[in-house]
């Protein structure tokens, strides 16, 4: 197996293009022959952590868990992409001591709470300040920006293929690939 396996844990705003990034960067390593995997809300909200919602408590569940099952897909042998927005900084510290140093990667994904509100591709910021969705990260529940991140991209100023590219030169450097 030429590459290692590692947790890619996007954290940022609803809309800031982590399951873009995500799923871009997936879409590359499977390319050059990688095993890779994405988790985001798709495929772990609908299904194993249908029963949380977005108070503090149900949040800090839901990272638990995917922790957990990242741990999984490292132990397996994948590089795994995560999409969660991730608010709590104690949670991804929580998620980080699960692994051994250099497997986990934080990569914060910046985008200001402006830009996110102007794209609003699903109209739930909308929804949120019309007060018709409660604890709405960035407008009724808060967003603890990463204090040591290990990657951070701007999504305000970069393209998908740019990111995509800053992402894949780190793994390099780090040679995970
Ligand atoms: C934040 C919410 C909320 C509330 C529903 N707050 O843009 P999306 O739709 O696809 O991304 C958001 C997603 C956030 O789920 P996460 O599992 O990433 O959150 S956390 O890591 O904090 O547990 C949004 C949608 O779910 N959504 N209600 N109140 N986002």
């Amino acid at each position: 197996l030429k590459q290692k396996s590692c947790v890619l844990w996007f954290t940022g705003l609803s809309g800031s293009g982590k399951s873009t990034l995500a799923n871009a960067l997936d879409h590359q390593l499977f390319k050059q022959g990688n095993s890779s995997y994405v988790l985001d809300g798709d495929n772990i909200r609908h299904g194993l952590n249908k029963d949380l919602g977005f108070t503090d408590a149900d949040r800090n569940e839901n990272i638990r868990r995917i922790g957990e099952v990242s741990k999984l897909f490292v132990d397996a042998g994948t590089i795994v992409s995560t999409a969660f927005i991730s608010p709590f900084q104690k949670d991804r510290d929580t998620v980080r001591a699960l692994f051994e140093q250099g497997e986990f990667i934080e990569i914060y994904v910046n985008c200001s709470l402006e830009e996110c509100e102007k794209r609003d591709v699903k109209g739930l910021y909308k929804k949120a300040r019309a007060g018709e969705i409660s604890h709405f990260t960035g407008i009724s529940s808060p967003y603890e920006k990463p204090d040591a991140p290990e990657l951070v991209i701007e999504t305000d100023n970069l393209s998908v293929d740019e990111a995509v590219q800053t992402i894949l030169t780190y793994l390099k450097e780090k040679q995970i690939l």
